[in-house]
């Protein structure tokens, strides 16, 4: 038995065109069973629903064979994991394409970012991405508190918690909504394909048909909208 983990939403909806583009279906509809567990076409593979921060926790625990995680989750389970860039025990083949973002700090309108960027002056920056954002204002050698949030960053500018955010952004609504500006794009964002690298040895066969299966779909456009 194969078992895929996939998270329920945005990542499950564009993960079907290249499940169906493999040739696998699901049997059950995520949005109306409470089941966990849904069979496929195949009697070999089931996919399992997972929170998509916990994808790279099931395939690196054996928990799933392989998933399919963003890349910021990747990040940020990494970094957990103590190993920043990528997680011990989990091999990553292949960018799928979807689920397209960006990671990206974002401001009040009337916080002057670039000025406060250039006086070198400390820049409290609120996020769920803690890692990344250690990471790219490391670089820049920018001096920056981290405020780790689990949601609902948008708030922290508005309230005082915080002068920036950083986080996915993908049509820009949401931050015009909250009359925030996007300053800095850090990094692209997409959904990746992670395999067990222990099981990838003991059910090597199925596994990299499946994988060469997801290759040949992305190549074929079958993620792209
Ligand atoms: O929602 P839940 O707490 O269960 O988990 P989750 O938020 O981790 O899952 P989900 O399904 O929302 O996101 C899964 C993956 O989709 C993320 O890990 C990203 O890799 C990817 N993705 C792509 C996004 C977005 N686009 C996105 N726009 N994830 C989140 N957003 C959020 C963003 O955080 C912001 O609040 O949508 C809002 C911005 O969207 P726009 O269109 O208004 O700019
Ligand atoms: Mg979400």
């Amino acid at each position: 038995m194969i078992t895929l983990a996939l998270s329920k939403g945005r990542i499950y909806d564009d993960s079907l065109p290249l499940l169906a583009a493999a040739g696998i279906e699901v049997r059950d509809d995520p949005e109306r069973t409470r089941k966990l567990i849904l069979a496929t076409n195949r009697p070999d593979l089931r996919v399992v629903l997972v929170r998509a921060t916990d994808v790279p926790t099931y395939v690196q625990h054996g928990g799933a064979d392989l998933g399919v995680a963003g890349l910021d989750v990747l990040l940020e389970h990494g970094a957990e994991a103590g190993n920043a860039g990528g997680s011990t025990g989990l091999y990553r083949p292949l960018d799928l394409g979807i689920a397209r973002c960006r990671l990206s700090v974002a401001t009040r309108e009337d916080f002057d970012y670039a000025s406060a960027v250039r006086q070198g002056s400390r820049i409290r920056v609120a996020t769920k991405y803690t890692q990344a954002a250690r990471a790219h204002f490391a670089a820049k050698g920018v001096h920056v508190d981290l405020i780790k949030l689990y949601g609902s960053m948008e708030l922290a500018p508005l309230t005082g918690l915080a002068d920036a955010i950083v986080d996915l952004v993908s049509t820009g609504g949401t931050l015009k909504a909250n009359r925030l500006v996007e300053v800095e794009r850090i990094m692209d964002v997409s959904a990746r394909l992670v395999v067990n690298a222990a099981a990838l040895k003991v059910k090597r066969e199925p596994l990299r048909a499946l994988i060469d299966a997801f290759e040949a779909a992305v190549a074929n456009g079958a993620g792209t909208p």
